[in-house]
């Protein structure tokens, strides 16, 4: 007779298989900007079995999770020799998180994670939590990992036990596998969240998006994305952070903001990712927007489209952290596709593709936020009059096609 092990066994190991084997499809007719898939890309299902069961009988013959995995979101992303990779955020039914790395050949479908989640040193002061890696390859040839590093606020009292002080860590690596971790960031800011590492030296120094704040919400002095340069990586601190992109009344990022990926370099500017929160009646609403940098002065804005690019639909509206997207990961191929990797609800992982050209279309000719509902409709009636002439020309025979 088989064994109730044996049983479920294969059940697992069947239902694993067809998950990770599962290929994905376009949701079409999209919005022109992007194309969302069906199928997330990685779930907490997609973990490895060995990750959560012991798979010898004799000690558990119920084959029961032994171990429980949470949620898998908020993944960096890089492509390496040909593969498309991703630096997940796991995170346990312990609420703690780690990184591990999932590869896929083509970007969008059949992620498998390697056999074991990424390990690097932790200092004498223990990272208590560690999540949203940015992978970024630098030009000094060093694949970096930045990541939120969280240990208890040595200054809350002892009834509270939620406050946490963040600060950003620093690994590196030149195969994905072998880590080496250096000193975290040093910056002005009680709190750092969202760091992240610009490919390119500035000045023949490192530079860094950074996220300045006082608390979880509380901006102190301004807040918004900042922008600083540290002389070494090995021992990196940031003595001055400007802000680049600030938090602004009754937009998309009107209570905080963070820097997604590291920016794409187009021949217009380079292209940014980033996340805006607002309150609501039901909580934080995270979205994602895009903005665009001057090719040689990093801390200039030259185009600012209006809106959020990406917010959460359907099913991503819903998770854990209900109603938020979130992005750290993206990948510019060579064929000009940009493969957008974004976690719903700080659940599971998505991907929307792109391109480059689509991209800098967007970001150029998406009108700027008009900051008012007067200049809103302006900009609705412009565009009006613009494909009323359309129509009236095509008419005439006027319009080119
Ligand atoms: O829960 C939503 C997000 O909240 C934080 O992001 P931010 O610091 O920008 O508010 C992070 O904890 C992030 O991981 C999480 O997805």
């Amino acid at each position: 007779m088989t064994s109730i092990f044996n049983k479920r066994f294969k059940l697992l190991e069947d239902s694993h298989n067809a998950l990770v084997n599962r290929p994905n499809e376009k949701e079409l007719p999209g919005n022109g900007i992007f194309d969302r898939y069906f199928n997330p890309v990685l779930t907490a299902s997609h973990v490895p079995l060995a990750w959560k069961y012991d798979l010898n009988e004799k000690s558990n013959p119920f084959l029961m999770e032994r171990i429980g995995i949470n949620a898998v979101f908020n993944a960096g992303a890089i492509k390496f020799k040909g593969k498309y990779y991703l630096a997940a955020r796991v995170e346990g039914s312990d609420r703690k998180s780690f990184f591990a790395i999932a590869e896929s050949n083509n970007g969008i479908d059949k992620f498998r994670f390697w056999e074991r989640p990424i390990s690097f040193e932790t200092f004498a002061n223990a990272d208590v939590n560690m999540y949203d890696m940015r992978l970024v390859q630098h030009e000094d040839g060093w694949i970096y990992g930045l990541f939120c590093t969280e240990r208890r606020d040595p200054e809350a009292h002892v009834g509270d036990q939620t406050s946490a002080l963040a600060q950003c860590g620093i690994v590196r690596t030149k195969d994905l596998k072998t880590w080496q971790r250096l000193p975290d960031l040093k910056t002005p800011s009680p709190q750092q969240r969202n760091v992240v590492l610009h490919p390119e030296f500035v000045d023949g120094k490192y530079a860094f998006y950074t996220r300045p704040q006082d608390s979880f919400i509380e901006a102190g002095s301004g807040g918004g994305i900042g922008f600083g340069l540290a002389d070494d990586i090995e021992n990196a601190e940031i003595a001055e952070e400007k802000i680049l992109y600030k938090k602004e009344y009754h937009t998309v990022y009107e209570s905080k903001n963070g820097q997604g990926p590291a920016p794409i370099k187009t021949a217009q500017g380079w292209l940014h990712l980033a996340h805006g929160v607002r309150n609501t009646a039901a909580g934080l609403r995270y979205v994602l927007y895009m903005f665009m940098t001057d090719l040689n002065d990093l801390t200039k804005i030259t185009h600012k489209p209006g809106g959020y690019f990406l917010a959460p639909e359907g099913i991503e509206r819903v998770g854990d952290v209900s109603n938020v997207v979130f992005s750290n990961g993206w990948i510019a191929d060579e064929s000009g596709a940009v493969f957008i990797y974004y976690a719903s609800s700080d659940t599971r992982m998505h991907v929307a593709t792109s391109s480059i050209d689509r991209l800098v279309d967007y970001v150029i000719n998406t009108p700027e936020d008009g900051l008012n509902s007067a200049a809103s409709v302006k900009q609705i009636n412009n565009l009006i009059d613009r494909n009323k002439k359309v129509k009236a020309e095509s008419k005439n025979g006027l319009a080119t096609a």
